[in-house]
């Protein structure tokens, strides 16, 4: 009996999916599919994936030709499958020619001459609209934002808003896209708006395109006041619209998963939290101008602060600040968030190094996220007895950017206001504990 094994992901099953699989199973007398699950296609970068990997099984199984469906799950899995089950032949569409060629000491590869004309990427492409972003602001995250945006079904960047022309014709002329330098003209040419400009112009950018009926991603810090953000969020959700706090982090999958695992007691009850982030600059930086809302505190305690509000919640007890200043900005911050049933501390500098690590502490073991913690790309559950440690890799595609943006879009596509990768509710609080430190409540200067 010719056994013989195929791949895929079968996104939206299409005729070339079923031609493929005809022709597979037609090299031998017995078809194994291997359908890719969907931690694995995030992790391989395709993450616009529409079915999930329930529906993929099931609409590889209608076709007929799969006499048994596998899972796969991690890079190298093909090696051990045509091991195990005693493949005769890999076979896979011709995109593929020569890139699995390492199989030949396994077994008998094919490459199989795909179908032209059909791919998931244009089902999803004609599926889907297209919302043009528009960019406020030109500085660095939006230089790294825009090429993010090139693997996010649905997105595509056509605008950007400077008040100086200069700065907005030479940032259009590298992605192709149109400049302005007045906010209403700008409006009216986007469907949404990214806003990535200096932190004090926040506000008064995405109040505006709200009232323009746009929807808003904004960076961080997302709002200086718990008033502030109170206020932006209330005016989206009553004109229909989603605002959503760019906070990278937030929305990555290996943080993500840090949450889930940690919420469902791997490590039993959490009992502190720390976590820093310090990057140093050197003058002249807006980061170090007291005039342009610098500071550690304004430049990385919305990410350090969001850890631990998804990790403890927002009911903390009470707050405090240790914090260093210097030309009025202050170049390193410590603070300390009390619990009823837990602690958390967050150091951030941009004039003092110190190393960037987040770890969670609880009663069973912790969480290690070593430095730089807001990139994660893997994390180690450790426990007393060693041999229970377990180690958790991810990719970290790109600038990482990509993730907040497919949520953005998922969210405005599917009409949902609230994201519980980071609720309104939490990215007020993030604002509270901001507004707290600039007021001078519980900060003591060292
Ligand atoms: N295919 C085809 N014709 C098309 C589209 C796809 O023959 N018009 C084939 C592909 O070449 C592949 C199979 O259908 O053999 C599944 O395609 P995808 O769902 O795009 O999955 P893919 O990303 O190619 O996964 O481990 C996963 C495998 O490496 C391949």
């Amino acid at each position: 009996m010719v056994r013989v094994i195929t791949y895929g992901t079968y996104d939206l099953l299409h005729q070339g999916h079923i031609n493929l699989l005809r022709r597979a199973k037609e090299l031998g007398d017995y078809l194994i599919v291997g359908v890719t699950s969907d931690s694995f296609d995030r992790g391989r970068g395709k993450l616009n994936v529409r079915n999930n990997v329930l529906e993929r099984v099931e609409a590889v199984k209608a076709t007929g030709y799969a006499d048994e469906v596998i899972i796969e799950d991690y890079l190298g899995q093909k090696i051990d499958d045509i091991q195990k089950y005693d493949v005769d032949i890999f076979a896979i569409g011709s995109d593929w020619e020569g890139k699995f060629d390492y199989l030949n000491e396994y077994c008998k590869v094919v490459y199989l001459p795909r179908t032209e004309g059909i791919s998931s990427t244009l089902l999803r492409e004609e599926s889907q609209a297209v919302y043009r972003i528009g960019i406020i602001g030109s500085g660095r995250i939006a230089r790294r934002f825009v090429p993010e945006t090139k693997v996010v079904n649905g997105a595509q960047v056509v605008a950007v808003l400077n008040p100086n022309q200069k700065e907005a014709d030479s940032f259009a002329q590298i992605y192709g896209i149109q400049a302005y330098t007045d906010f209403e003209q700008f409006i009216q040419n986007v469907d949404v708006v990214y806003v990535a400009s200096p932190h004090l112009t926040h506000y008064d950018y995405v109040k505006r395109s709200l009232l323009a009926n746009k929807h808003v991603l904004c960076e961080i810090p997302f709002a200086l006041s718990k008033s502030e953000a109170l206020e932006l969020y209330k005016m989206a959700e009553e004109r229909n619209l989603v605002l959503m706090e760019a906070s990278k982090t937030a929305y990555c999958p290996a943080f993500n998963h840090i949450v889930t695992l940690v919420k469902s007691g791997i490590i039993g009850d959490v009992v502190d939290v720390i976590a820093s982030l310090s990057k140093q600059v050197l003058p002249p930086t807006r980061e170090l101008d007291r005039l342009q809302a610098g500071g550690a505190m304004n430049e990385h305690a919305p990410l350090t602060l969001m850890a631990i509000i998804k990790l403890l919640g927002i009911d903390w007890k009470d707050v405090s600040f240790h914090t260093k200043l210097e030309n009025g900005v202050d170049i390193y911050t410590k603070g300390i968030i009390n619990y009823p049933h837990a602690t958390s501390s967050f150091t951030l500098g941009i004039g003092v190094k110190t190393e960037g690590n987040l770890v969670i502490s609880g009663t069973k073991g912790y969480v290690y996220v070593p430095a730089p913690w807001w990139l994660t790309d893997f994390f180690e559950v450790r426990y007393e007895d060693q041999t229970k440690n377990k180690k958790f890799f991810y990719s970290y595609d790109g600038e990482g950017l990509r993730y907040e943006i497919q949520e953005f879009l998922s969210m405005i596509v599917n009409n949902r206001r609230s994201c519980y990768k980071l609720r309104r509710k939490e990215s007020v609080a993030i604002a509270e504990i901001i507004e707290k430190y600039h007021n001078g409540e519980n900060v003591s200067e060292i």
